[in-house]
């Protein structure tokens, strides 16, 4: 039943009202329906989120009027300039400082018996919908693990990376399938078979690609990635990408548990993610479909 909440500011002259309005105006506040009638006039300005607070022991020297804003300093620089055009008609601007509320706060008084707070959280999320974040639990979840022989020195490392990242969080082995196919190009097919099961939270491709030991290296690496994707899109099932494309065989050792990490370690992970926010978006979805009347 809520729409919205309007503060008024009662505004002393003419003069006051349009210097103020172009104030709003150059902080970014959209124009909202104005009047102007034998009663008098008003302009409105419109802010994207707005809320009532009630406060026990709130200072009195603190303004009623609070608008938070993203950019404090550049607002501040703006409320200066705007101070220096109108000089005479605004007073007492402070600098912005820490609050006890975690959060920087400047005041101005811009006409008589008006003061404005501007302020803004030093907490990124304040105020924005929390998001949906994947958990980094394997716990009770089924994985499955495609791996290419070819390179094999190198796709073992990664299948340790991946086998590693799943225990480690919470996926018990016997949770863990895993399938050894001859190269990338069997990846997808492999994948697919897998994944249409449902018996799997994730599925991870590992394989390595050599830009010097691979003709139509190109199309095989395009080939491979553009059907795990397909596999992924049209299963709805995660696929982690943990297939290396590598110019020479040293870049794919650094890859593999080298210098660069293990990215059948980081594939495994992102699986892992990926099957915990399916999860969560699922349940909304879900919860969603039932408050539909
Ligand atoms: C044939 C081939 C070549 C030349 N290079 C690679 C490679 O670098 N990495 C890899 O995983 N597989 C390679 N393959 C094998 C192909 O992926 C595929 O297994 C064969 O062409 C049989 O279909």
């Amino acid at each position: 039943m809520i729409k919205g909440l309007t503060t008024v500011a009662r505004v002393a002259s003419e003069e006051a009202f349009t210097q103020l309005s172009e104030l709003f105006q150059t902080l970014g506040f959209e124009p909202g329906k104005g009047w102007d009638d034998s009663t008098g006039k008003g302009a409105a300005f419109l802010a994207p989120l707005g809320n009532l607070e009630l406060a026990i022991g709130y200072p009195p020297t603190q303004p009623t009027l609070m608008v938070e804003v993203t950019q404090l300093d550049e607002v501040h620089a703006a409320v200066k300039t705007w101070i220096s055009a109108h000089q005479g008609t605004a007073t007492k601007l402070s600098e912005p400082t820490l609050t006890d509320w975690n959060s920087r706060l400047f005041t101005v008084e811009p006409t008589k018996d008006l003061t404005v707070g501007f302020w803004q959280s030093e907490n990124p999320v304040h105020n924005r919908p929390i998001a949906v974040e994947g958990d980094l639990s394997a716990a009770g979840k089924r994985f499955a693990i495609v791996v290419a022989r070819w390179n094999a020195v190198i796709t073992d490392r990664l299948l340790q990376g991946s086998l590693d990242a799943l225990t480690r969080s919470g996926c018990a082995m016997k949770d863990i399938q895993i399938v050894r196919v001859p190269g990338a190009w069997e990846i997808p097919s492999a994948a697919r078979t897998l994944a249409e099961t449902k018996d799997y939270a994730g599925v991870i491709a590992l394989g390595v690609l050599l830009r010097g030991e691979t003709a139509h290296y190109e199309a095989i690496y395009n080939e491979v990635a553009r059907a795990i994707g397909q596999s992924q899109q049209e299963t709805g099932i995660p696929h982690a990408f943990g297939v290396l494309t590598c110019e020479t065989l040293e870049q794919a050792l650094d890859r593999a548990g080298l210098k660069a990490g293990n990215k059948g370690f980081e594939a495994a992970i992102a699986a892992i993610e990926m099957a915990s926010i399916q999860e969560k978006l699922g349940a909304q979805t879900a919860e969603l479909a039932g408050r539909k009347p």
